[in-house]
């Protein structure tokens, strides 16, 4: 069958450093994945401050920034780009409200954060920010297109 163009949104998903630090890379993936999402890209990296302050650039002026530059910027984050119908929006509701007070259990920050500043995930908020995202963090070369066929490899 041939793919619909909704089937082929992308959203940018981060695992900033309390995340990496606390041992919850394989246990955010596995949510993605089960749910049916497709991985097409993914690396671990130490952002520069500045390049945080890039990715966090609509958040300027707030009294929050610094601070949340600071931490994004202090150890490894697993990058990611997820693809499948619907990802941005419904990718977000799997990771939750911003806060941990407010992320209802069931969620990655409900059930696995508490507060607002070490919220561990990151998720585009929409289809522009999607796109300006995963540019900001992969080259093109770097999102890998493939089916994924799980009949192939078990029989
Ligand atoms: P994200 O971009 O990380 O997925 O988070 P979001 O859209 O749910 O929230 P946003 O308002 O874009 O804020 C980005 C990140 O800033 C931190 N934050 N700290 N009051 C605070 O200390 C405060 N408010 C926001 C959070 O880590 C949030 O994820």
């Amino acid at each position: 069958p041939t793919l619909e163009a909704a089937e082929l949104e992308r959203t940018f998903i981060a695992i900033k450093p309390d995340g990496v630090q606390r041992g919850l890379i394989s246990e955010i993936i596995n949510r993605f994945e089960r749910k049916g999402y497709k991985l097409v890209a993914i690396k671990l990296v130490i952002p520069t401050k500045e390049f945080a302050e890039k990715h966090y650039d609509d958040l300027r002026g707030r009294p929050f920034f610094n601070g949340l530059c600071d931490f994004l910027s202090s150890g490894p984050v697993v990058a990611m780009v997820w693809e499948g119908q619907g990802v941005i929006k419904y990718g977000r509701k799997l990771i939750g409200a911003t806060s941990p007070h407010n992320s209802e259990p069931g969620t990655i920050r409900g059930d696995l954060a508490i507060s607002v500043g070490r919220n561990i995930i990151h998720g585009s908020d929409g289809p522009e920010t999607a796109k300006a995202e995963i540019s900001l963090w992969f080259k093109p070369d770097d999102l890998i297109n493939y089916t994924a066929n799980a009949e192939k490899w078990l029989y």
